[in-house]
């Protein structure tokens, strides 16, 4: 019997002032099978009760055996495979509704925080030895983005599932800073790093 391995895969819908979100943009160009596992490719909304309703959703229907979120982080110049999601949404800005919280807990009852479970130092190697600038960041933030990949990994914990999760930040587009004097990597290379990114968690 030949087990075919399932990645469900999420980039987020532009915000703020973008017209884009390279994290989408890179992965709906990614193949629907990336060595044999078959990629499932979803579009997640910039709002934490957005990704708080919809990760668990996805992750119970589609049944992954991997969970890679990506998103943007502007700013940042090279691709962050993120350690650690903390329980907290702290925003200065508001989300695509309009909601920006202070200091409140994700999910009440829940962990102060939560380790990726992808290899994250496996990806990073994996992404130097491509030529394509990475490294293990600390922080995903108190955003949007921190929300989601809590919401997946205590959705994995809480329901006792053996789904590997993590999170990938990728930096701005270069369309996106064509005026500005801002670090950006091509949709081309972070596609590419989506792409490997994969594979080295394909290979534990
Ligand atoms: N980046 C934001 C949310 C959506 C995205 O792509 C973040 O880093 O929280």
């Amino acid at each position: 019997m030949v087990i075919t391995l399932k990645v469900l895969v999420t980039g987020f819908e532009p915000f703020g002032k973008e017209k884009i979100n390279p994290s989408w943009e890179a992965l709906r160009k990614l193949p629907d099978e990336i060595s044999g596992a078959k990629i499932i490719k979803k579009q997640l909304p910039v709002t934490f009760k957005g990704v708080k309703a919809l990760l668990p959703e996805l992750i119970v229907e589609m049944e992954p055996d991997i969970v890679i979120l990506t998103g943007q982080a502007g700013g940042r110049p090279n691709i962050a495979v993120e350690r650690v999601a903390i329980n907290v949404m702290d925003s200065t800005r508001e989300d695509n509704e309009g909601y920006k919280p202070e200091d409140e807990p994700i999910f009440e009852d829940a962990p102060a925080a939560y380790f990726a479970t992808i290899p994250i130092k496996r990806i990073v190697k994996a992404l130097r030895s491509e030529r394509i600038p990475a490294m293990v960041s600390n922080s995903a933030g108190t955003y949007v983005c921190n929300t989601a990949m809590f919401t997946a990994l205590h959705t994995i914990a809480i329901r006792n599932l053996s789904v590997k999760a993590g999170f990938i930040h990728v930096p701005y587009a270069h369309e996106q800073v064509l005026e500005k004097a801002v670090p950006s990597m091509s949709l081309r290379t972070i596609k590419k790093a989506l792409e490997v990114s994969i594979q080295a968690s394909l290979g534990l």
